[in-house]
């Protein structure tokens, strides 16, 4: 039964588009700040289904740019309209489930999302923590974006990767324009924030659309020709 409904909502999501999806148990987000885990967001909550989609790459070769812009704004319609129809595939079996926003709206007085999705991506087996601080998939790199959907459904359980894709690589430290990386593995919120808002001015982009992307154009883990 638990295979069955778990092999279906990844054939489901496969079909509607995502190029990667894993399943992570609720409860490995204890470690989540309070109110950030899946049981805050859902009573009951079992199981988090992470889906990402690979960006295109070529929109990213000159990033900061129009095109990725774009490109992010779309993805962002088509994660959430995957993360709605894979949730509405649960409810209508009997199950509880929520879509958690792709991007906005999340609380930017913090810069936070309910759900962090480069957690869930990692627990999920899609990746790892690159130093760009972004998740990083095997096949794709950082060249992805993610959703998650919580459900109190017990799915079967993917494993997170045991890793590092970086090694010595420091490409994104010395490439990003803001200063925002240093190595640990974060990044530095309002410096990164503060330089999105440049480049939304200089390419006249509306607030939702600002993007940067150099950490990401510069990873060579899962980079094509
Ligand atoms: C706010 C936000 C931003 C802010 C702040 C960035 C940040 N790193 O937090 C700004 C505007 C600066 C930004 C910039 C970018 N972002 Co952004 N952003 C988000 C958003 C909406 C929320 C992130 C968030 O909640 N951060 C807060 C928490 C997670 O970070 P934290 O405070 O460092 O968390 C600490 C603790 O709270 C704790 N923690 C938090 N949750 C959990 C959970 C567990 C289980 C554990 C153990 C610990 C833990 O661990 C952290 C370290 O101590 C997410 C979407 C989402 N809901 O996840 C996208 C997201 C992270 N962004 C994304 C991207 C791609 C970008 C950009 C490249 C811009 C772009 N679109 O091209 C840049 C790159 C920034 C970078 N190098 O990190 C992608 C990442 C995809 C990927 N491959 O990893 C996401 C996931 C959007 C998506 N749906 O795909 N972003």
């Amino acid at each position: 039964m638990k295979e069955k409904i778990t092999g279906s909502v990844k054939e489901l999501a496969h079909s509607l588009g995502a190029d990667l999806i894993g399943v992570a148990q609720a409860k490995s987000f204890a470690e989540a700040p309070e109110k950030h885990r899946p049981e805050d967001l859902l009573r009951g909550a079992q199981s988090v289904i992470v889906m990402a989609i690979h960006l295109l790459d070529a929109s990213l070769e000159s990033a900061p740019n129009r095109e990725y812009s774009v490109t992010y704004s779309v993805i962002n319609r088509e994660l959430n309209r995957i993360a709605f129809r894979v949730a509405k595939f649960l409810q209508d079996k009997g199950y509880r489930a929520l879509q958690v926003p792709v991007s906005s709206p999340y609380d930017v007085s913090r810069n936070m999302g309910d759900l962090s999705h480069r957690h869930a991506g990692y627990l999920a087996g899609l990746g790892v923590f690159g130093k760009n601080s972004l998740l990083l998939s095997t096949k794709f790199g950082p060249r992805i974006r993610l959703v998650s959907v919580i459900t109190d459904a017990l799915l079967t359980a993917d494993k997170p990767l045991d890793l590092d894709l970086c090694n010595d690589c420091d490409k994104c430290i010395r490439a990003c324009p803001a200063g925002a990386l240093k190595g640990e593995r974060i990044v530095d919120k309002p410096k990164c924030d503060a330089h999105h808002v440049e480049v939304g001015k200089q390419l006249q982009l509306e607030d939702w659309e600002q993007i940067c992307g150099v950490c990401i154009r510069v990873c060579p883990v899962g980079k094509t020709a």
